[in-house]
């Protein structure tokens, strides 16, 4: 069993790699659910449909996110009320985009949380649903809700953050609002503890990795058996591949480079896993505590994808 702490694009790239050089039964995906937002009455689950949506071959490939050939005449519509709507309703909210055939994820996922089942069930429905074979576990089925400080605002929600302000401001800080209370959801800890080896994916070290490692009971149960963790760098020379991972770094005080990434990471992981364009930097993030494999790390496709789940691999049975 191969256990992999999933963010969103970056992560569900990965896992299209590790499918292809493993049996999808083998791997269980453990989806950080802190980015959920609660919109139109819906629970929507961007990182969990993200991976959803790539290992189903659904999403839209130029996006990431959301599902290919998608229409968009809900939102139109949407858009008659953004005039009525009171200040501060998000009821006619458009600049979350959802997607016509997206929308029936959220309201098949609103309508099983409405009638009582966890988000775990649901997970798997929708998983089961579109063809996924790999298990995919919410990190918790409790509320958990990522605030980003945003220079001269205060503090905003994350899609507000990552969505409407287009990641384009400075954050002065981020927490996970509720993770301190949030249960791990059910499989999650064995997950970790039973697997032959955890990948941590190449994810948002904070905001996408941050917090299922602060749901109570991860940190602890990847320590335990540090070694065979392995994680995959997203910076790649000083630069995040997609997204604000490497500004947020900076902004709150570390190095954005794979020895940023390592020192964040040294407690849980044994191994990381640099690209070849940092194989210069392997020294330093030894010396943070880690062992360092450098291997190509960007995934144009999925023969790369598949070269980094193998590399990923044989860095942890070496
Ligand atoms: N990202 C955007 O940049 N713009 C959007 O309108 C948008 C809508 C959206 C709807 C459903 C969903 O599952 C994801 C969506 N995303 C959108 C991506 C999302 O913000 C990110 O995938 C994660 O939250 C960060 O990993």
């Amino acid at each position: 069993m191969i256990t992999v702490l999933a963010g969103g694009v970056g992560a569900a790239r990965y896992l299209t790699g590790l499918v292809r050089v493993v049996p999808p039964g083998e791997v269980t995906a453990i989806v950080n659910t802190a980015d959920d937002v609660t919109l139109h009455g819906l629970r929507v689950c961007p990182d969990l449909d993200t991976v959803a949506y790539t290992l189903a071959g659904l999403v839209n490939p130029e996006a990431g996110w959301g599902l290919a050939g998608e229409s968009w005449t809900v939102m139109g519509a949407l858009e008659r009320f953004a005039g009525v709507a009171p200040p501060g309703s998000q009821a006619a909210t458009t600049w979350f985009r959802l997607g016509d055939r997206d929308l029936a994820t959220h309201l098949y996922r609103a309508g099983r949380l409405a009638e009582g089942a966890d988000l775990a069930t649901v997970t798997a429905e929708i998983a089961r649903a579109l063809g996924v074979g790999v298990r995919l576990l919410p990190m918790t089925g409790d509320p958990v809700e990522t605030r980003v400080g945003v220079a001269g605002e205060g503090e905003v929600g994350f899609q507000d953050y990552f969505v409407r302000r287009r990641h384009a401001v400075p954050v002065t800080g981020v927490r996970f609002a509720g993770v301190e209370s949030a249960r791990p959801a059910a499989g999650v800890l064995e997950a970790v503890a039973g697997a032959g080896v955890v990948v941590i994916a190449p994810s948002n070290p904070i905001v996408s990795i941050g917090p299922i490692l602060g749901v109570p009971g991860v940190r602890d149960a990847l320590r335990a058996r540090r070694r065979s963790v392995v994680a995959v760098s997203p910076i790649v020379a000083g630069a995040a591949l997609k997204g604000p991972a490497d500004r947020m770094l900076a902004e709150l005080g570390h190095e954005p480079s794979v020895v940023g990434v390592a020192r964040l990471y040294a407690e849980v992981a044994g191994t990381l896993v640099v690209d070849t364009a940092d194989a210069g930097r392997a020294g330093e993030v030894e010396a943070a505590g880690v062992a360092c494999v450098v291997a190509p790390t960007v995934m144009h496709g999925p023969d790369e994808a598949a070269a980094l789940a193998r590399a990923t691999l044989a860095a942890v049975r070496r």
